[in-house]
């Protein structure tokens, strides 16, 4: 059995410090096309949002930040929701805009050939950089649901060209201490062609935005069988790779708990990680998850995703570097290959409880949650509670 003392001091201090931001859709109602299902004790507002959130920092002591979704999160006061996330012992973390549930966006946003919808979805945009203000965030994080049904319905190349000016002009207005984050994703709600499909097209527009634009990978945006790790490691390379959406699919976009569908995949995703020295907290690597429980209690459901997270990172962790690179030198293919099947077979759990342990946490933190009490109160509190976005 592997304890804390088999991880290195280094391994140790980065496994200590690492952190995992939660996304405040993540504790409203959401669902599928079909049906949205009501979970009880679900948050009325951004401020019950974020004490949910806060109960999943207090538990596994690695959730410090949560990511606001704008207008889904929209206040009056958001130095007021700023000002309670700190009393709550959290911040606000990414600032993600919604460009895809107006009417106005039925042909695109900062894609659309119309330019007085372009426009509009760009002041959106500069609308989030105020929320971003307001509240300490120190990124933008762009998703857009652009793109085309049928071929010919636009021109392809306009669209490009749309886009690199919406995005030039989305970047002036970040200030020097703010960056900017563009997701990619295959396909959905787009089938013929998605704007910004894949990471070689954000890649492209990241580099000629400038340095504070980087790509952001969600593991549940590719298609199936895609080496995700091999993605992820030549982002690294060219010092690009912003931010992780973490969460797992079977299918497509599924956005179930990280770590469920494929444990391995998220082993080999961490491994790459680890390699490239990206767990640092100064890496510029912001480690999100971008989940819906539609079916399972959602404080419960982001605590098992932290902790699947963790456990993943913890294995990378163990990986005998020298051992590996020596077999690799070797050609030693089973060698090679054995060593990093030693460290993802190994159970972490016990050097990860001990670990919290010494944090002053309890070893369980999902059974800590469920004695708590937190969950027969919101549910006897809160009637009514607020859908996260989807399917309103
Ligand atoms: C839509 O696919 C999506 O899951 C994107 O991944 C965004 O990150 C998220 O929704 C919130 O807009
Ligand atoms: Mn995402
Ligand atoms: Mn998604």
């Amino acid at each position: 059995m592997v304890s804390l003392s088999d991880l290195d001091p280094q391994a140790r201090s980065l496994l200590e410090q690492q952190t995992i931001e939660l996304p405040s859709w993540a504790f409203g109602n959401s669902g599928t096309r079909f049906k949205v299902f009501t979970t009880a004790g679900t948050p009325r507002d951004p401020f019950e949002k974020l004490a949910d959130a806060a109960r999943v920092n207090a538990y596994t002591g690695a959730a410090p930040r949560v990511s606001l979704h704008i207008p889904w999160d929209r206040v009056d006061d958001f130095e007021a929701l700023k000002v309670h996330a700190e009393s709550l012992g959290v911040r606000i973390g990414m600032i993600n805009s919604n460009v895809f549930q107006d009417d106005d966006y039925k042909f695109g946003s900062l894609c659309n050939p119309d330019e007085s919808i372009r426009a509009k979805a760009i002041r959106a945009h500069l609308d989030c950089i105020d929320v971003m203000g307001a509240t300490g965030s120190d990124s933008l994080k762009v998703w857009l649901a652009d793109g085309i049904n049928y071929p010919g319905q636009d021109d392809l190349r306009a669209r490009q060209e749309r886009l690199d000016d919406s995005l030039a002009q989305i970047y002036a207005a970040l200030s020097r201490n703010q960056q900017m984050v563009l997701e990619y994703k295959f396909f959905e709600p787009a089938f013929y062609a998605t704007d910004v499909p894949d990471w070689g097209t954000s890649l492209m527009h990241c580099q000629a935005l400038g340095p504070r634009a980087k790509v952001v990978l969600d593991t549940g945006h590719h298609a199936p069988g895609t080496n995700i790790e091999f993605i992820v490691m030549q982002l690294l390379r060219a010092g690009r790779l912003g931010a992780f959406d973490f969460n797992s699919r079977f299918y497509a976009d599924d956005d179930l708990m990280v770590g469920a569908a494929d444990p391995f995949q998220l082993f080999r995703i961490l491994h790459e990680i680890v390699r490239a020295d990206a767990l640092r907290p100064d890496s510029g690597v912001t480690f999100m998850l971008d989940q819906c429980h539609n079916l399972e209690d959602k404080i419960p459901g982001e605590i098992r995703s932290v902790m699947n997270v963790q456990e993943a990172t913890a294995k990378a962790l163990l990986v005998d570097r020298e051992a590996l690179t020596a077999a690799q030198l070797a050609g030693d293919v089973l060698a090679a290959n054995g060593v990093l099947m030693d460290a993802y077979n190994t159970d972490v759990r016990p050097l990860l409880a001990e670990l919290r342990e010494e944090k002053g946490l309890a070893p369980d933190p999902l059974a800590a949650y469920l004695a708590s009490g937190y969950q027969a109160r919101i549910e006897a509190e809160r009637i009514g509670g607020a859908q996260a976005g989807w399917g309103a």
